[in-house]
């Protein structure tokens, strides 16, 4: 499907000129409002000697000091919100480097701009008005299940809102409802397609047309693979909870080459990690992000740990993201939600018959991440517990990581000195052995 002239809003292929002064005018009033509003930015903006009347162009941005998760720790949960709790309409939160979630907010005006951008990833993505919609992303905290719906409602879709798992029942309904498009995580819709080679159901006759797959990295080879399997155009979603959840970019099916990023709402920067230096279009770097439009949350320069390029723009007059082909801290991403090995670790040092040495292990199996979580025990009780009190360790320890870190694990107790240590004495405490796409 090519878009239509009047499938396009105006901005999306408006001349660089306008782009740019609507960035500005927009950037301007973002400085200033949580300036004013939020006593942290305002505190680190002194700090460094910068104003936002110091904003004369968009490059003077570097200026300004960036935000990271711990910023959003520091200020968990509400710290950081611009608008009043009493205009605050909805919250959502995602994994933070402690068991304490980082938590955001929206006004409902931001809700509206969240699904107008999620419908215009819709439609940059092929999916039309009148099209069925079937969300598999998880609902609920997560910003993937609600940040989808209220984006296909707003294109125009039928929405199937089935949220995660119960793979055989994706599959009934979707032979039974006949949805156009999927909105899922990649690793997910290779499962949802094995099932239907499972029951007999040729590509050719799934429903499918377009798939809309974000929340984890994934390479062409994968794109090729799920473009087969179920018959579709598979399309690129990138979006973060602090920045605004999926469709802060997303790809456009005429040239399926990198999400374009809406730069109307979100302004991008690539920076050295080491340095903190801006770096040319084209280099690869860290991605920073810039909120022009948010009322509840801003964020001004926005470190997302993720490392990729800005590309020219092709399809729109919007400038384009490369594949994130890593990340500057020791974040893992587990059927696309986030985990971090210190959540995993503040777990097990609460159990006070295990060590603090422990191992992370990622394989898949099938399409699906398995996560192994290998642990010591303390050496006093090494040799001294029965395979049943291990076994209850072990289980223990599985629902604390459920709960905290939202993920499925296996937990292995092992005896003290099991975990091979490297020369420094350290264990390699994450080893990833999923195949690289
Ligand atoms: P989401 O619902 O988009 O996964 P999260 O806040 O849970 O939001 O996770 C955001 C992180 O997920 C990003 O910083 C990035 O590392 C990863 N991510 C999201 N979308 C993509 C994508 N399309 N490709 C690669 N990584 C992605
Ligand atoms: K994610």
């Amino acid at each position: 499907k090519k878009p239509m002239p009047g499938d396009l809003e105006h901005i999306e292929t408006a001349s660089r000129d306008e782009i740019t002064a609507l960035q500005l005018e927009r950037m301007k009033w973002t400085l200033k409002h949580v300036y004013e509003n939020v006593p942290h930015y305002k505190k680190k903006f002194d700090e460094k000697g910068v104003h936002p009347d110091d904003l004369k162009t968009l490059a003077d941005l570097a200026k300004f000091p960036f935000t990271t998760k711990i910023d959003l720790r520091d200020n968990y949960p509400f710290g950081l919100f611009a608008v009043p709790r009493t205009q605050v309409a909805r919250v959502h939160a995602s994994s933070g480097t402690t068991g304490k979630p980082i938590v955001v907010g929206y006004t409902l005006k931001d809700i509206d701009t969240w699904a107008n951008l999620v419908a215009r990833s819709i439609r940059a993505a092929g999916g039309r008005a009148g099209d069925t919609c079937h969300i598999a992303y998880g609902y609920g905290l997560f910003t993937g299940g609600m940040g989808a719906h209220y984006g296909a409602e707003r294109a125009g879709c039928m929405v199937i809102p089935m949220s995660g798992g119960q793979t055989e029942k994706q599959v009934q309904l979707i032979q039974d409802f006949q949805p156009e498009i999927i909105m899922v995580t990649p690793s997910y819709s290779l499962v949802i397609a094995e099932e239907f080679e499972r029951q007999g159901i040729k590509p050719e006759d799934i429903s499918l047309k377009i798939g809309i797959f974000g929340a984890e990295p994934w390479g062409h080879g994968m794109r090729d693979e799920i473009e087969r399997k179920l018959g579709i155009e598979a399309i690129d979603i990138y979006g973060l909870t602090e920045v605004m959840g999926p469709g802060v970019a997303c790809e456009c099916i005429e040239s399926k080459d990198g999400p374009v990023i809406w730069e109307d709402h979100f302004y991008p920067e690539i920076i050295n990690p080491e340095t903190g230096e801006v770096v040319a279009d084209g280099e690869e770097g860290e991605l920073v992000f810039t909120s022009l439009s948010k009322e509840a949350m801003p964020v001004i320069r926005y470190r997302t740990r993720d490392l990729t390029r800005l590309l020219p723009p092709t399809s729109r007059s919007f400038r384009r993201m490369d594949r994130i082909t890593g990340r500057t801290d020791d974040m893992l991403i587990v059927r696309g939600v986030n985990v971090f090995p210190s959540v995993i670790e503040e777990q097990i040092l609460r159990n006070k018959r295990l060590a603090g040495t422990y191992q992370i292990l990622l394989s898949r199996d099938g399409h699906l991440d398995t996560v192994e979580v290998r642990c010591e025990l303390q050496r006093e009780f090494s040799g001294h517990l029965s395979p049943v009190e291990i076994q209850a360790i072990s289980k223990e320890l599985q629902h604390h990581i459920k709960t905290i870190a939202g993920i499925s694990t296996r937990v292995t107790v092992m005896d003290h000195d099991s975990i091979p240590r490297t020369l420094t004495g350290k264990a390699r405490r994450v080893i990833d052995e999923r195949p690289k796409q």
